[in-house]
């Protein structure tokens, strides 16, 4: 399989800063030899560059940080992602979550052009499901999933052609979800798997329950990891982090699945801050889970 590495360092999402380093600190880690040496091609298409921003504010919502900037990073990486979905297994490089609002857009549109459906496995302690009113730290990092599933509140953005269904959408490791996205999840067909769920009953009976709805509906399939899904203390390079995370072996575990089910088209690599990490440890392991996901083995199992 072509590998295509697309960097978006997204920033503009939060107001900490840092994301911006995350493409470099993923090629400095080693992604694309661990892919060469999973017998995949890899071609880096460098880093997406969007067009030059404008000051503007959302008169509904001032206190909305940097509107234009992230609907410029939402239409540079809509381009870039359906072309990159045409040219292989898009990996993109964040940058904050706000690049979701553009990644998954593009390859929804190359999804559409092929006639299939696409279904996003969101792994994110934070269920980033809030819209441009209904945020209250205005961080457009916390507002993919609102704006892909077609919620009101986007006309900033690029009008999408085929909202995702709501029950297209598996998020696993919430544990900060806050009121309104908390008031809108209760009443939706979103699959939300929270860390108490995990606790109770492990990742694998409902990691599979959605694998097999992606496989009956011939889906294809986006895989969104922040880093933020991780326990803090084997990620620490994270701007929001919150307790209680998933462990590593969760984590591999969730990748090692959806690489058996070989469903996974895309994966973006979220809100890694160089600028906070350990000795690049943070950088590493999401390196190491995307080459799970790509297939890494430490044992061949019998089939
Ligand atoms: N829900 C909070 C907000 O809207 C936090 C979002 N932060 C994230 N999301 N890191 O993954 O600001
Ligand atoms: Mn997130
Ligand atoms: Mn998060
Ligand atoms: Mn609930």
């Amino acid at each position: 399989m072509t590998c295509v590495l697309v960097g978006a360092p997204v920033d503009s999402g939060k107001r900490r800063q840092g994301c911006k380093m995350g493409p470099d600190a993923y090629r400095t880690a080693g992604l694309e030899e661990a892919l060469r040496s999973l017998g995949h091609s890899v071609h880096d298409s460098g880093n997406v560059v969007p067009r030059p921003a404008n000051e503007n504010q959302d008169p509904r919502n001032p206190a909305l940080h940097a509107l234009d900037e992230n609907v410029a990073w939402t239409e540079g990486l809509i381009a870039a992602g359906e072309k990159a979905a045409r040219d292989g297994f898009p990996i993109f490089l964040g940058g904050d979550h706000a690049m979701s609002l553009g990644t998954i857009a593009g390859v929804a549109a190359y999804a559409k052009a092929e006639g299939r459906p696409l279904f996003v496995l969101w792994l994110d302690a934070h269920s980033d499901i809030h819209t441009p009113t209904t945020t209250q730290s205005g961080n457009l990092h916390g507002t993919a999933v609102a704006y892909h599933l077609g919620m009101d509140g986007f006309d900033a953005f690029p009008p999408l052609e085929n909202p995702i269904p709501q029950d297209h959408v598996c998020m696993i490791g919430l544990r900060s979800v806050d009121e309104p996205e908390h008031q809108f999840l209760a009443g939706s067909d979103v699959m939300a798997i929270d860390m108490r769920a995990i606790d109770e009953q492990g990742i694998t009976g409902p990691l599979t329950a959605f694998l097999d709805s992606v496989a009956a509906a011939g889906g294809m399939l986006h895989v969104s990891l922040d880093a933020d899904f991780l326990d803090p203390s084997i990620a620490p390079a994270v701007g929001t982090t919150v307790p209680g995370g998933a462990t590593f072996r969760e984590a591999h575990l969730v990748m090692e699945l959806v690489c058996d089910s070989g469903l996974a088209t895309s994966l973006d690599l979220a809100e890694l801050n160089p600028f906070l990490d350990e000795r690049g440890k943070t950088a590493t392991l999401m390196v190491d889970l995307a080459a799970s996901l790509l297939g890494r083995r430490v044992f061949d199992r019998p089939t």
